[in-house]
């Protein structure tokens, strides 16, 4: 399938850290795949204004603050009834989309979705708005009355996971996001088609960010995931060379019944010197979250390009599949370098450099979940259970108190652990040894 005209992206951005993504994002990227398709949802707060979200990234990049006023009336709904947003409980940042979700349905028909548009939705993992709201809303628009264009749009999360020293909240938070995102209601049905994870220690390592504001750190995280959002919107351009099309970034994985990925990037090298095998190599090293690459079973790598490179020749899309399938053996899980592999070259008329990113997928999850799973238990065990519901009351503000169903715990806990196996069965198949061809082509008669 050749991309005759880019696919179109939308971008949904729940909680306060997606907001502040998807601001800088639209402040400084903001181009046609995009267009003006960005919604930014938060829960209200009595005491603070939306604005203060915002305070850091407009007091370093004063000019942006036009920017912010448009989407200041036109881009920012803020839902909910709760006094004081959803005091870090995803269930409250659930419960408060779901009954606002007329005020939700409106901001997002006004986004004009439709065809085979990318739907993108970001949030914070550790977070109550964002990790509470964006599964269900994702799960009402693939699924419910809202899709525009039903079972054609392509649903895609960024989950942000929590700093390693944040508290187990956050922890507890996480494991309940990544699985709703994943797996959602009742029936348990897909809900993302692909699931990013990018984590905040992780990244900032890569980075050897060493700044000591808060908020600065925030900001160099944030523009290295919009670094990576910008590749992956790449490839539906209308300049890439290769077949690959943004639905075959999802449609095969979701067969083989894993679909969460990390983005591995090694940017701005000089195209001179450096070469693809060279920059996959440094890319690999770099993987947005702990990962063992050995373990990964698909990747998709996309690979800007100038110009005038392609055009003298110097990166094909054909050497370039010759690299990457060289590359996965050696880099990826099993024999074959996993079971799943595209790659994608891009020609930029804007840019110098050799840019390149792999999409690392269907990865063991061990290394996150082994980050998350200390914590995960100390706030669960914290909890009193109370005739099969637990209340999570919020630290700062009493007022904000929840009921969750035992049962639903358990529920979220048995799904994330069948989507681990069915990870780990796929690695394990991969990394299965050859069959012995002669021994068989005996036992079928030769
Ligand atoms: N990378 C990144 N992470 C952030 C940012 N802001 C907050 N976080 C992380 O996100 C988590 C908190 O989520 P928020 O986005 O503040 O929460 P929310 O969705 O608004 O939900 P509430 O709990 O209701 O406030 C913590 O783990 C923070 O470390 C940001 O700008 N960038
Ligand atoms: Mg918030």
């Amino acid at each position: 399938m050749t991309v005759d005209e880019g696919t179109r992206w939308s971008i949904i951005a729940s909680g306060e850290g997606a907001n502040r993504i998807s601001f800088l994002y639209y402040a400084k990227f903001r181009n046609p795949v995009i267009g003006d398709r960005v919604l930014l949802l938060n829960t209200s707060t009595a005491d603070v204004k939306p604005e203060k979200t915002f305070d850091y990234i407009l007091s370093r990049e004063p000019g942006f603050r036009e920017t912010f006023e448009k989407i200041k009336r036109e881009k920012i709904c803020i839902f909910g009834k709760s006094p004081s947003g959803a005091g870090n409980n995803w269930k409250v940042g659930e419960n408060e989309a779901r009954e606002d979700f007329d005020t939700i349905r409106r901001y997002i028909a006004n986004l004009g979705i439709g065809g085979r548009d990318v739907i993108m939705g970001i949030t914070t993992l550790g977070g109550g708005t964002g990790n509470g709201s964006l599964p269900y809303i994702m799960n009402r628009l693939k699924y419910g009355d809202v899709a525009v264009s039903p079972g054609e749009n392509s649903y895609m999360a960024f989950g942000i996971l929590p700093y390693d020293f944040e508290a187990s909240q956050r922890f507890f938070n996480t494991v309940c996001g990544i699985t709703r995102l994943l797996k959602f209601g009742e029936e348990g049905r897909q809900n993302a088609d692909m699931l990013l994870l990018v984590d905040n220690s992780q990244v900032e390592n890569i980075l050897g960010i060493t700044s000591d504001t808060r908020e600065e750190r925030y900001h160099r995280i944030n523009q290295e995931i919009i670094k990576a959002i910008s590749m992956m919107i790449a490839p539906g351009g209308r300049q890439a060379r290769s077949t690959i099309d943004i639905s075959d970034y999802y449609q095969l994985p979701s067969n083989i019944g894993t679909y969460h990925f990390t983005p591995c990037m090694s940017l701005g090298n000089d195209p001179e010197i450096f070469s693809i095998e060279t920059a996959l190599d440094t890319a690999i090293n770099r993987p947005m979250v702990p990962v063992d690459p050995k373990t990964a079973t698909m990747a998709y790598i996309i690979v800007v390009a100038p110009e005038k490179y392609i055009e003298r020749g110097i990166f094909s899309q054909e050497e370039l599949e010759r690299i990457t399938r060289d590359w996965a053996v050696k880099n990826l899980a099993g024999r074959r370098g996993g079971v799943l592999r595209y790659s994608s070259l891009v020609s930029s008329n804007e840019k110098d450099t050799l840019d390149v990113m792999i999409l690392l997928g269907g990865f063991s999850l061990k290394g996150i979940i082994s980050k998350c799973l200390q914590k995960y238990y100390d706030f669960k065990e914290s909890l009193e259970v109370d005739r099969g519901h637990i209340e999570v009351a919020d630290a700062d503000d009493p007022r904000i108190r929840v009921r969750i169903r035992v049962e639903d715990i358990e529920r979220i806990e048995e799904r994330i652990k069948e989507y681990i196996s069915i990870t780990e069965l796929k690695i394990k198949r991969a990394k299965k040894r050859e069959i012995d061809l002669q021994a068989k082509l005996k036992e079928w008669g030769f």
